[in-house]
């Protein structure tokens, strides 16, 4: 699979679960602008057969290596940043929920979700769009889940999917500030996240980001049941040279922290 395919069906997924994306991307492209991606995102459950050590190999067959791990105790997640040198590659993100701090409860349903999984799918790149792979879990189990952990939730329901793409606003010659972006995007009727501001990082951390509130949709849960959930955002990143003159090519932990809350219940 060549790296073009991966993205164009990564983005395929992506804009079915957040039709807000093809929105603001068409309104972006309608002023003239070229729309590129600077990153996109996955999460996982740290368990087997679906932790990121199983997921990382795809990645890597894309001509991409491991650039720094990230830690989020709070939110009880670990990840990793990923860079290719091909030219205009965007980033991956991987992140992985720690099960093991999360309750027993919330342990044991997230067990029997990562327990359905056939392995033999993992090993191909697609399971990296292939959403749930087990059953639905219960409407009691989800808000169990979420007043753990929202991450937890979001996995449990929509499985293995890239949950945001990313403007690179470096490349925009109209709006060239996140907040200039937000203003535009509000403007189409589509909420920011503002926890921890609605600009996320500072020109000193070489990276300034913000985000919508993720879509909602309506998914299936056990029983027959079906609820809405937030589904997946679209993100906005700018970088800075650091001294050697060379774009950041990192995420910002203390930023990152705060980005994973645009698919929060709230
Ligand atoms: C990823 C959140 C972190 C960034 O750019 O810092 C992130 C997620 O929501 O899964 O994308
Ligand atoms: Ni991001």
């Amino acid at each position: 699979m060549t790296p073009e395919e991966f993205f164009s069906s990564l983005w395929t997924d992506y804009v079915a679960m957040a039709p807000q994306a093809q929105q603001i991307r068409q309104a972006f492209e309608s002023q003239g602008e070229t729309v590129s991606n600077d990153h996109v995102a996955f999460r996982t459950l740290g368990l087997e057969p679906i932790g990121i050590e199983r997921l990382e190999p795809h990645v890597l067959a894309l001509g991409y290596r491991q650039l720094e791990p990230y830690e989020f105790p709070s939110k009880k997640l670990r990840a990793y940043g990923y860079v290719s040198d091909a030219p205009d590659a965007p980033r991956i993100f991987l992140s992985e929920l720690k099960v093991e701090e999360l309750s027993a409860e919330a342990g044991e349903i997230l067990r029997r979700c990562a327990s359905q999984v056939d392995a033999t799918k993992v090993e191909s790149p697609e399971v990296l769009w292939s959403g749930r792979l087990w059953d639905p879990v219960t409407w009691d189990e989800y808000q169990l889940l979420a007043s753990e952990s929202e991450y937890a939730a979001w996995v449990a329901t929509l499985g293995l999917r890239p949950n945001h793409f990313t403007i690179n606003v470096n490349q925009l010659t109209q709006t060239t500030e996140i907040e200039e972006v937000l203003q535009v995007v509000e403007g189409l009727g589509y909420a920011v996240n503002d926890s921890g501001g609605r600009v996320k990082g500072s020109p000193a951390q070489l990276l300034e980001q913000g985000s919508t509130m993720a879509d909602r949709m309506q998914v299936d849960f056990a029983g027959g049941e079906q609820h809405e959930v937030p589904t997946c955002y679209y993100e906005f990143a700018k970088r800075y040279p650091d001294s050697t003159g060379k774009l950041f090519p990192g995420f910002v932990a203390t930023s990152a922290d705060k980005i994973f809350e645009s698919t929060d219940n709230k």
